[in-house]
This record gives C-alpha cells, structure tokens and sequence, in this order.
C-alpha cells in the first residue's frame, strides 16, 4: 500500500471523484495541498475572492448536476466562503469546501488566522468535518461527496488541519462510504401514494406546485406525463423555472411575490395543490393564513423535515420525486378540468392587457426588454445567470426557459454578486454553451473583482449590466412601503465601459433600444468575455407585486396601458 502524505492523498480522491476543476485562492494553512496540487490533473482556477470561488463552484454544480469545488485557506480565506455556503445551502446545491487549518495542537489557542470554521459553518452545510491526521483524509472525502450529492444536496465542508496535510500514511481509496444512520428516501409507502391517488381523482380545480427538487431529481419527463394526464395546470417557483417549458400549454409561469397573477390566482382558488420539490417558501405562500384557503394539499418531497415546516398538508409523500411520481402516475386516472383550465385562461387574458411588452414604442430602454431581447437574440437556449434584485425577477418572468437548468440565481438566499462568478463556474461546465451573466449595477459591484478571473481563464461570459443607478428593488420597495423616501439606494456608478477596458474586458454601452441588436452581436461575435452596460429607466418596478407577508392574490399590479398614459399625461 503507497504512503501518501495528507495533502496528495486530497488529491487522488478528488481525481477519483472525477473533479476537474477546482476554484480557488492560497493562503498559509492550506500551502501543503497546493503543493501537492502541481502533480495531479486537476484545473485550478485562481479568484480574486474566495467568495467568488464559492459562487463558481456553485455554478458549475447548478448546470451540471455534478459536485462543484472550492478551496481556501484558514480564518478570512474560509470566513469568505461564507456567503457562497449559505447560498448553496439555501437553494441545496451540491459543492465541497476544502479549507487549511491551523495544526491540531494549536487549535483552540488563537493561533494566526485561526478561526473556528466547522463552528461558523454548522448551521448552513448539509454537514463538515475536521481533520486532524492524514488518517481521516480518504474516508471524509468519499463521505463529504456522497453526501453532498445524494438525496437532498447540499455544500458539505472539510476543514484539514496542517498537520493533517502534511503526515504520511497509507492511501486505500473505500470502496462506498459506510453512513448507516444516512439513508435518502426513494419510494413513498404505497398507502400514502393511495390517499393522494384519492384526492387527486376528487379534485376539480387542482394546481400542481413545480419547485427545485423537479430539477434536482431529474422529473422534468414525469412532471409533464403527470400533468397532460391530469390536465393540471403547473405554477413555478423561481428555482423551477424551466422544470416544464414556458410554452407548454399547462404552464402558469412563476408564481409568488413577483409571480404572475393568474398562477397567484389559481393557486387561491385551487381545491387541490400538489406541491413537487419546493418547500413553500414565504416569498412563494405570502400570508399563510389565508393561503390557498379551499385546497387539500399533496406534498412529495425527500426531505422530511420539510413536511408540515411552513404549511399543514393532507398528504405527505417522503421520497425522490422521480421515483414518486413513476409510482403515482400510474395510479391516477386521466382528467380534463376545462372549467378550470377556461377560468385561468381568462384570468390570464387580463395579465396580458398589462404587460410591459405592450409598451415597447415608447422609446424608453426598459430593463424588462432588454431581457427580452437577450432571450430573443440567444434563441432562449444560452446559460443564463442573474444577480438578484428587480433585474432577477425581470429575467425569471421574460426570459422564458423552453430546457431545465439554463436559469441559475440565487433564490432562498438572494445573494447579491453571485451573478457574475456563477457565470464563470457554469462555463467550466458548458464551454461550448453561451453564457449570460444579467446583473444589477449594485450586484455587479459586489463581486466586479472576478472580471480579472473571466480574462485568465479566458471565460466565454457575456455579462449585461442593467444599470439604472439604484439599488432597485430597495428602491422599489422604498417607493411602494416608504412614502418614497429614498434612503442609501442611489448608486453613483463608476464608467463601467471604461473598468471592462482595464482588464482588456471589450465592452459596450447602450442607451437606447435600437442600440441593442448591434451590442448583442458585438457580445456573441467576440470571443472571451464582454461587458455591456444598459443604462435603463430608472424607476420601473416590478409588477405584480405582493407586498412582504399579504394575501397571495392581493397584488399590486401593472396599470393597463390607458389607465397609465391618463395619470402620466402622455
Ligand atoms: C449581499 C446582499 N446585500 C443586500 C441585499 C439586499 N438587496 C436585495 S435587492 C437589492 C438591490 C439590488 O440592486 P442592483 O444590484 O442594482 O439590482 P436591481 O434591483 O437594480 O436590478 C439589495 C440591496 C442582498 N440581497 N444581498
């Protein structure tokens, strides 16, 4: 048996995992592994922050379905993973962190730059560990990559101490981790499966309620067969988006606080909902009170920690949703349900008469047709990632996904300054794929510092600025909920043109929407990364909008065309 030092053993796992990228920044406390890093066939990509590593690493997981990796040192290395674990625990995303720490005899002593990152980390990985001697290396990378993956994914952390990098001992990679007490759910008990089968053939107006598990479990083909079937109508949550395609006649769009109307409408209507893969988030339920208050409520999820958390259900199914949905399927006898499918259809008819889209001659550059022009110009078939404000739910409702997992964003965190980094990361899965980062001038800034990691790696990423000076959705919600007092929301913005310049970054600025066809040429005509700045209407807001914490269908909505041009004067 060969004897390894710590640090090499890291990397035969990681190379047995099939890991073929790594994102990442050095420090101190982790030298030994970078060391080592030189002999095995691993990419490493340098970032400038090692939250943009974590974002990297995240995006790449979210577009391929595969464990992303990412790498820093002990004390401020690892405390800046932060923000990218929580974000991937948020939204269960499948990453690895690997951090140094300061050797085992020293910890607990306040050594330099020692920080106690399994303590920081507990409440937002899926699980970590700390390493203390070579010994443990092989087993809790085998661990930390089955369980990140496996039933509900999520970021796991290895903490490794120095010591631990640099002993030697004897390398066996284990055949398949032994976690006993860890067994994902695949099948729900087939008297459950009965008592849902029961409801459904009752119901008369049922919704079915299409969130991130339909991705993460693959049940993209089952959630149709399931939905032509019953004739059931399908509302998205922002993570769903591209679970059924948009143009799919069944398809209610997103649904929530910046859903659409008629989804809002259907669901508060509905006798039955059946809730695939989401968790009824408060941005997606509103006020849980008076919440679909006439539906009896199927619930299939593999977590059960999140049967009953926000919302009461009837019927829980604990299990992988692909599998489930194979089981029920059969189980159901087919329906029509055209009352209800008319009754959404006109509600439907309304939200069209609203829609900004019906405003594009008036000269002004909206974000919301700039979004619409991207997804126009790339066939809606390009990579697309997005930072998180108004410009995010602009993109969830106008760049309408045809394929699933094409639409990455930070959704139960809302992290800003992901947008950009995701970008990168998706790219090193998809390199033969075009790959949009839309972002808000105020996200962009956040994380602006990976540009310099796009042009070393030479990374095919079109990022759009949608730059209308403000934090705006604070601004918009200072508008709507603060008499529109507008407090810390202005941003006076560097010349974006001129920053992509310093890094040899091409970059363009449009100001107006004939300008746009020709910079959406300049972008997929060049390759490398580019930069367009869209300098927008300032103060355009979401629509619908329902305020933080009100009922579902008390939305604020787009004025029709007419109603506006009265109180405009125009
Ligand atoms: C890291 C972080 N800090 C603060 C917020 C709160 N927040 C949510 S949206 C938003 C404004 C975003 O502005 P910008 O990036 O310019 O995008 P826009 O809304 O204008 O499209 C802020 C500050 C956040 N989501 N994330």
């Amino acid at each position: 048996m060969p004897q390894l030092t710590g640090a090499e053993i890291l990397w035969e796992c990681l190379v047995r995992e099939g890991v073929e990228v790594v994102f990442g920044y050095p420090g101190g406390a982790i030298m030994p592994v970078y060391d080592a890093m030189l002999d095995y066939p691993i990419h490493h990509v340098l970032v400038r922050h090692e939250q943009g590593a974590a974002h990297m690493a995240d995006g790449y997981a979210r577009s391929t379905g595969r464990v992303g990796v990412a790498m820093a040192t002990s004390g401020p290395g690892a405390t800046n993973l932060v923000t990218g674990i929580a974000t991937a625990m948020m939204d269960s995303i499948p990453i690895v962190c690997i951090t140094g720490q300061v050797p085992a005899h020293l910890i607990g002593g306040d050594a330099f730059q020692e920080t106690d990152v399994t303590g920081v980390t507990q409440p937002i990985t899926k699980h970590n560990y700390l390493v203390t001697s070579a010994d443990e290396v092989a087993e809790v990378v085998r661990e930390a990559f089955y369980i990140a993956r496996s039933g509900r994914p999520g970021p796991v952390l290895i903490d490794i101490c120095k010591n631990a990098q640099i002993e030697k001992t004897d390398f066996e990679y284990p055949d398949d981790p032994e976690l006993p007490g860890y067994c994902p759910p695949q099948h729900a008990p087939v008297t459950d499966l009965k008592k849902a089968a029961g409801l459904i053939a009752e119901a008369k107006r049922p919704v079915i309620l299409a969130g991130h598990g339909v991705l993460k479990s693959g049940a993209m083909d089952e959630l149709k067969l399931f939905a032509e079937k019953t004739q059931t109508p399908v509302a998205l949550t922002l993570l769903g988006l591209g679970s059924l395609p948009a143009s799919h006649p069944l398809s209610l769009g997103m649904m929530g606080m910046h859903g659409e109307a008629y989804a809002n409408n259907a669901i508060q209507e509905a006798d039955l909902l059946l809730a695939f893969g989401m968790r009824f988030d408060d941005r997606v339920t509103g006020n849980l009170r008076t919440y679909a208050p006439r539906a009896r409520k199927i619930h299939i999820e593999i977590d059960p920690s999140e049967i009953h958390k926000n919302v009461h259900v009837d019927v829980p199914l604990v299990g992988d949703l692909k599998t489930v949905l194979g089981d029920l399927t059969p189980m159901v006898q087919p329906a029509d349900h055209e009352e209800w499918l008319d009754q959404i259809a006109e509600w439907k008819a309304d939200t069209e008469a609203r829609d900004i889209m019906a405003w594009a001659d008036d000269g002004k550059l909206y974000a919301s047709h700039v979004i619409r022009d991207i997804w126009k110009h790339t066939e809606g078939d390009a990579l697309v990632t997005t930072d998180v404000g108004q410009h995010q739910m602009w993109a969830a409702q106008y760049y309408k996904l045809e394929q699933p997992y094409r639409f990455l964003t930070s959704g139960g965190a809302g992290t800003m300054g992901f947008g950009m980094p995701a970008a990168i990361g998706a790219w090193f899965g998809h390199k033969d794929r075009e790959v949009w980062a839309l972002v808000g001038d105020g996200g962009f800034q956040m994380t602006q510092a990976e540009l310099a990691t796009a042009v070393n790696e030479g990374a095919n990423v079109k990022v759009c600025i949608l730059n209308n000076s403000y934090l705006g959705m604070v601004r918009q919600w200072q508008e709507f909920f603060f008499k529109k007092r507008y407090s810390a929301v202005y941003m006076r913005n560097p010349n974006f043109v001129k920053l992509a310049e310093a890094y040899s970054i091409p970059a363009r600025r449009v100001e107006t929407p004939d300008e746009i066809a020709d910079a959406m040429d300049f972008a997929k005509n060049t390759p490398g990364p580019v930069l367009i700045e869209f300098v927008v209407e300032q103060e355009d807001a979401v629509y619908p909008m329902v305020p933080a914490g009100a009922d579902l269908d008390a939305m604020i909505r787009r004025p029709v065309r007419k109603q506006r041009e009265a109180v405009a004067g125009d």
